[in-house]
């Protein structure tokens, strides 16, 4: 069943893997994006010209319930685990998905628009349902507004349609493609305050970011560019409506543990989260709205 809304340039296509699982793919005249209707995963963006941008394990999983490893998962309500208060780090409540439950549910395609020949948006959105609700007692709407271009443009928008005020805390966890872990660092996080997750600690970053060691970082105060400084290319990631980032690859040891990964993937991924996390969690209150944006250029 494909449904084509095909002008001369412009392609978006509703299409499915032979296993059922959903996708809209879209090409225009600056790039090409396949985004799952589950959990609204952009799982590949590419330019006309260049590696992929986005990076997507060779052994990800396409089926219902299991996250896509790779691309641009949507960690939401929660980022990681749920927590009470921005600073609470509870000890973890392992009877909850981590990184939260909108990464797996199906979202709907709410509506699409041909901008132009280059740029062409997309919008999906997630409602409650009872399921959620038993996970997290809120009625809500979510909405992923995606434009593609020369620039991926990314926003999440949470509006709260409870009676109460909620708490939330989430990322678009991106994955970038990069020739070798090696050869990448990441700059603009220099003096940044930072939670690494793997020594429980509050730090200070010191330079740019260079990796030969697992990281998993959770930097605040983040409001300029970051950049990912590989052999070829420079990749520029601006934030919008957030003041944290996720920085993170599992190295040797981790890679091995996870699933969805072959042995050697942590040499060609790295990923750069925007974020709203830990002290950077959102407060909303009924009727209102949140925006978090990310521009991948
Ligand atoms: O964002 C970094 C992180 O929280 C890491 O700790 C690691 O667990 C990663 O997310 C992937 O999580 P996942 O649940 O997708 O396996």
């Amino acid at each position: 069943m494909a449904q084509n809304y095909s002008l001369a340039k412009v392609v978006i296509e509703h299409k499915k893997l032979i296993n059922g699982f959903e996708y809209i793919e879209i090409k225009n005249t600056s790039a090409t994006a396949k985004i799952a209707l589950q959990g609204a995963h952009i799982f590949e963006y590419k330019r006309h010209y260049g590696n992929p941008v986005l990076w997507l394990s060779e052994s990800s999983d396409f089926e219902h319930m299991k996250s896509i490893r790779g691309g641009i998962p949507v960690c939401w309500p929660w980022f990681g685990t749920p927590r009470a208060l921005p600073s609470g780090r509870m000890p973890k409540d392992e009877s909850l998905p981590q990184h939260g439950f909108a990464r797996t549910a199906m979202w709907k395609l709410k509506n699409t628009n041909e901008t132009d020949a280059n740029s062409t948006e997309v919008t999906f959105s997630l409602s409650h349902t009872p399921e959620s609700l038993k996970l997290w007692p809120h009625r809500f709407e979510l909405e992923l507004h995606v434009i593609v271009s020369d620039t991926l443009t990314v926003e999440l928008k949470t509006t709260n349609l409870d009676d109460k005020a909620f708490l939330i805390t989430q990322a678009l966890h991106t994955y970038f493609d990069i020739s070798h872990i090696s050869h990448v660092r990441v700059k603009g996080l220099d003096k940044k305050p930072y939670f690494d997750a793997l020594s429980m600690k509050e730090k200070i970053q010191d330079g740019d970011i260079i990796f030969n060691r697992e990281i998993d970082r959770v930097y605040q105060d983040v409001y300029g560019k970051i950049l990912l400084i590989d052999k070829n290319r420079t990749i520029k990631i601006q934030n919008e409506g957030s003041s944290s980032v996720v920085v993170w690859n599992p190295w040797v040891d981790k890679c091995k543990r996870m699933s969805a990964m072959k042995p050697s993937s942590y040499e060609g991924m790295v990923c750069i989260e925007s974020a709203n996390a830990f002290d950077d969690a959102r407060i909303i209150k009924p009727n209102e709205s949140h925006t978090l944006k990310a521009m991948i250029n």
